[in-house]
C-alpha cells in the first residue's frame, strides 16, 4: 500500500493563521492581514483574493518612497517552501474596497486566497481595531 506522506492531514500544505480584518463603516476601505505558511516541498504563489463582503479584493504592499507611503499591487507574490508570508499593516495586505456592510467588532470576514496551482484557502478572518 503507499504511503503518501503529503496528505497526512496533521499539517496542512498551505496554513492560514492570524488572520483578522480592520474595523469599516459599509463603502469604506478595509484592509485584512494574516500569515501563510507554505508546508510544502515546492514554492507556491498567491495569484489573487476573492470576497464576497467587499466590492473588490486586491493584494497590496505598502512601500516608502522618499519619505511618502504609498500602495503597489501585487498580481503576484511567491512564498517558497518552507517559508511563511505575512501580512501586517505598513506592509503586505489585502486591501477590500467597498466594503458590503460596516465591519464591527464580533463579525468576521470571509476570503478565499486563490494559488497559481488552482488551489484555494478559505479564511474567516475576524474583525479587530489595529
Ligand atoms: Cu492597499
Amino acid at each position: 500500500m503507499a504511503c503518501d506522506t503529503r496528505s497526512a492531514p496533521s499539517v496542512p500544505r498551505i496554513e492560514v493563521r492570524h488572520s483578522w480584518a480592520r474595523i469599516a463603516d459599509s463603502g469604506a476601505t478595509s484592509g485584512a492581514y494574516l500569515e501563510i505558511a507554505n508546508n510544502d516541498t515546492v514554492a507556491i504563489t498567491l495569484v489573487g483574493v476573492t470576497t464576497n463582503d467587499a466590492g473588490a479584493a486586491e493584494v497590496h504592499e505598502t512601500m516608502q518612497h522618499d519619505g511618502m507611503a504609498h500602495m503597489m499591487p501585487r498580481t503576484e507574490v511567491r512564498i517558497p517552501a518552507g517559508d511563511v508570508l505575512t501580512m501586517a499593516p505598513g506592509g503586505l495586505h489585502v486591501m477590500l474596497v467597498d466594503v458590503r456592510r460596516a465591519f464591527v467588532i464580533g463579525d468576521s470576514v470571509r476570503l478565499r486566497l486563490r494559488f497559481s496551482d488552482s488551489t484555494t484557502v478559505d479564511v474567516t478572518a475576524p474583525v479587530q481595531t489595529p
